[in-house]
């Protein structure tokens, strides 16, 4: 918990646009995320999630003054890449970054909306599912939600999971889940501006891996 709420996405102003260094500091952190489900297994999903950081990082870099929000960067490699946008650059690095952090946003959703299975509470397969059924299935092959199915099996027990996040103090279930919650309203308002800027933009695209 410790882990999220030290590292809290920003309120967004009225205007809605999501800010590209603060959003990128915040969303640094969350490769830490997954450590808390298990640092072996789930080391190929940092690995992507970390590159698309990196790639969106790199380009702003080259500009900080033009890429200032993440739909001036959308629209400034529109103008760039011609037909080849949106599957370039920081455009395709975001569209796979804000499917992973949906998954996130859902499955601690779920979490705190009490969601579970009646006869194993301590288990988290259905929030993990509902994340993964939500966000990222549809942009699957048959091979990688297999991986995905047998990659459930190693998730660890709620009771774990939040105590990692807390940075192993043994804070209570309850506790940890208010702090969620309250992470929960500037992280979803800020991936659900994201989503909006895809779909104005008409900047996703439906292939599967
Ligand atoms: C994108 O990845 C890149 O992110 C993007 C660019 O290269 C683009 C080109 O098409 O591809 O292929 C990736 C996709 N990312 C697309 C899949 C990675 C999943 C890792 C599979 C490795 C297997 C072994 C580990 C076992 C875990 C399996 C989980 C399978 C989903 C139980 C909890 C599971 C939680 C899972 C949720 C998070 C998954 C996030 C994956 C995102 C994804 O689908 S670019 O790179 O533009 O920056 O260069």
């Amino acid at each position: 918990m410790a882990l999220l709420m030290e590292h809290q996405f920003r309120q967004l102003s009225a205007d809605r646009q999501v800010e590209t260094r603060p959003f990128l500091d915040a969303v640094s952190y969350l490769p830490l995320f997954f450590d808390c489900l298990g640092p072996t297994i789930f080391a190929p999903i940092k690995v992507d999630l970390i590159g698309n950081i990196t790639k969106i990082k790199a380009v702003y870099d080259t500009n900080p003054g033009r890429y200032k929000t993440l739909q001036q960067l959308l629209e400034a490699e529109k103008e760039m890449c011609g037909s080849e946008w949106p599957r370039v650059g920081a455009t395709l690095a975001l569209m796979w970054l804000k499917r992973s952090l949906k998954f996130i946003q859902i499955f601690l959703q779920s979490l705190v909306d009490g969601e579970k299975d009646q006869s194993n509470p301590n288990l988290m397969r259905v929030n993990i599912t509902k994340g993964y059924d939500v966000a990222l299935k549809r942009y699957h092959g048959w091979f990688v939600q297999q991986l995905f199915k047998a990659a459930l099996y190693a998730a660890p027990y709620k009771s774990d999971f939040l105590k990692a996040l807390s940075k192993g103090r043994d804070v209570k279930e309850e506790e940890c889940l208010e702090k969620i919650r309250k992470f929960l309203i500037n992280f979803s308002a800020n991936i659900d501006a994201v989503y909006d800027i895809y779909s104005r933009m008409n900047a996703d695209l439906d292939y599967k891996v």
